[in-house]
């Protein structure tokens, strides 16, 4: 049996709308929701964004307050991560009003990008003070790499005291304007790694599966759900998020390796 796999599941994001499925969650209720049936079906981690009641992104500390008190009311012991992205445009003190008390682990993006025709900027000031924020608060990063340079800014966050672990390191691959998701480019990023570190695998959209399975069979962690892909198969709507992470723990299951627990995921992750 190799080491347990971590499963994150990224249930809503900033982009996905109702529109292009009717599974994709709006309100606190509906996210907390979406989360701790993430976790029954066997997510350690949660990637949390959040959205006003008609869809829009939102970064505001109330969503994201009623989010967490939600999940936890509802006996949930997932990993709270919350993301600093936010939505292409925000500015950087919006994007950091999702850090609020009951957050484990915030992210980190580490660089400026195109992203589908718009552009996310992460300019490198603005990684130092997330990451500084994120330091300040006791939160473990992710660090949100998408194409290989990115590793290159982690290195000279590590090197420049910014970032030091506990952190983990997400690949996010097939964003339009970052690296594809592919088994050349998830080897090549992993060998770049400035140092033994966790690691896991977002593949975007019908990448989602494949790039879960190879990461497990290369000893790594994975990201699922909605945010990045919402279909289950060709042709076929995600009922949600915990359905992604249940064919997750199953390709996991068939490398010989089970899904972490929340409490495995903390110690794994270095969360106190
Ligand atoms: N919504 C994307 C522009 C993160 O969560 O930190 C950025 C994103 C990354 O989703
Ligand atoms: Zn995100």
């Amino acid at each position: 049996m190799g080491e347990k796999v971590i499963i994150a599941a990224a249930v809503v994001g900033a982009e996905v709308t109702r529109a292009q499925s009717p599974h994709v969650p709006y309100t606190p209720e509906e996210i907390a929701r979406a989360a701790v049936d993430a976790g029954r079906a066997g997510a350690a981690v949660v990637h949390l964004h959040a959205r006003w009641p008609d869809g829009r992104p939102s970064q505001e500390a109330q969503h994201f307050r009623e989010i967490v008190d939600r999940i936890r009311s509802a006996g949930s012991d997932v990993v709270i991560q919350c993301s600093t992205g936010g939505a292409v445009g925000m500015s950087i003190d919006e994007r950091l009003g999702s850090l609020v008390e009951g957050a484990e682990m915030g992210t980190l993006n580490l660089g400026t990008m195109n992203f589908g025709d718009d552009v996310f900027v992460n300019a490198r000031p603005d990684v130092v003070r997330i990451a500084t924020r994120l330091r300040a608060r006791g939160l473990v990063p992710e660090c949100e790499v998408y194409d290989a340079g990115m590793l290159d800014t982690l290195r000279w966050l590590l090197e420049k005291g910014h970032l030091a672990a506990p952190y983990h390191v997400q690949f996010v691959l097939g964003v339009p304007g970052g690296m594809a998701a592919s088994e050349r480019n998830l080897r090549f990023l992993v060998d770049g790694l400035p140092e033994p570190i966790h690691w896991s695998v977002a593949g975007i959209g019908r990448f989602e599966l494949p790039m879960a399975e190879l990461a497990i069979s290369m000893g790594g962690h994975v990201r699922v759900g909605l945010e990045d892909n919402l279909f289950a198969a060709k042709g076929i709507l995600a009922k949600g998020s915990d359905e992604l992470v249940t064919l997750a723990a199953g390709l996991a299951a068939r490398a010989g390796r089970s899904p972490a627990t929340p409490d495995e995921a903390r110690r794994l992750l270095g969360i106190r």
